[in-house]
């Protein structure tokens, strides 16, 4: 227990109020609304969120939005009514938070920012944005398709399953995918529409590009790890090999992902690591401590094929 909290609890007993009630009124609050339960990046974050409050002795107020914006609105303005220290949240979609992020300023709760951000022009309306760099994600995936086809003239046509219509991790994945495969004509998007992150809707658009391009198609990039899955069953009921007939990118770098690619059903999966609880209880602490935090703390991250998954699996922690 740090001096500065010692001293205030002693003043709070002095003053006459039960330890107990001295201990919870000098716990910090934090309100985290998160996205919902939609794939296991996202399960790994809550886990990760979760298990960090306990272990830093913060209180948390935890919301799951089942991916929608109204949730998340609704949830974040409970906290501001129950007065929390800190709000945290991973916004579903990038605009429409303008608003209530308002209402949190001028109930001067702070608001930090995990994992996706908002696509608002005052910055001032949070302290601070953890989490990856999404369009250096989607830039990995197109270097790595690049290396993978270099020397070949061949056309490359390629499907899309992008993440949730509207959020960061899919408007800037596709962005820096885009950004890297334009530099050569041979590469072809031939179809692409949101998966919204799940397994079950990755399978369901798979099926319905196989349908309707069948043999055609040479590579799937998926923008999260869980809709590959998800393809890569559709893929099989269509009597193709993954990995091998169909060459498939994906990102998160989950378990199942790893498992895929030692089955060699997948070739590669870009890291987006769920593990921010760590990071995000520092600096709830550091906030209230009254130190400054930065305000982008970009998550560091690599690129697994599945040459190396066997040896990294053992590794993994999410
Ligand atoms: C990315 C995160 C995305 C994951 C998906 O940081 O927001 O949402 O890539 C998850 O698996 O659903």
């Amino acid at each position: 227990m740090s001096t500065q909290r010692r001293t205030v609890l002693a003043a709070l007993v002095a003053a006459g109020l039960p330890l107990h009630k001295a201990l919870a009124a000098d716990k910090i609050v934090l309100g985290f609304a998160q996205v919902g339960a939609e794939s296991e990046w996202r399960a790994a974050n809550t886990q990760s969120v979760k298990d960090s409050a306990k272990e830093a002795g913060i209180e948390l107020k935890f919301a799951d939005a089942q991916q929608k914006q109204e949730n998340q609105i609704k949830a974040i303005r409970a906290f501001i009514a129950q007065k929390v220290d800190v709000i945290a949240f991973s916004p579903v979609v990038a605009t429409g938070f303008g608003p209530v992020l308002r209402e949190a300023k001028a109930a001067k709760i702070p608001v930090i920012l995990s994992d996706r951000s908002v696509d608002e022009k005052d910055d001032s309306l949070w302290v601070s944005f953890m989490g990856s760099d999404f369009t250096e994600e989607g830039r990995r995936a197109g270097r790595w398709l690049v290396e993978k086809m270099k020397g070949s003239k061949d056309t490359v046509n390629i499907v899309e399953l992008q993440g949730t219509t509207g959020s960061a991790p899919a408007i800037e994945r596709k962005k820096g995918f885009e950004e890297i495969i334009s530099a050569d004509p041979k590469f072809k998007i031939i179809r692409s529409q949101t998966g919204d992150f799940t397994r079950a809707k990755g399978k369901e658009v798979m099926e319905a590009f196989l349908k309707a391009e069948g043999k055609k198609i040479n590579v799937l990039y998926a923008h999260n790890d869980d809709m590959a899955i998800g393809a890569i069953q559709a893929i099989e009921e269509a009597g193709l090999k993954p990995a091998k007939d169909i060459t498939i990118i994906s990102i998160d770098g989950v378990k199942g992902a790893f498992e895929a690619m030692m089955a060699g059903k997948l070739n590669v999966s870009v890291e987006c690591s769920p593990l921010l609880g760590p990071q995000l209880m520092q600096a709830v602490k550091d906030l209230k401590a009254g130190k400054t935090i930065p305000k982008r703390i970009v998550t560091q991250e690599g690129v697994f094929p599945m040459e190396v998954a066997a040896k990294e699996f053992p590794n993994r922690k999410y």
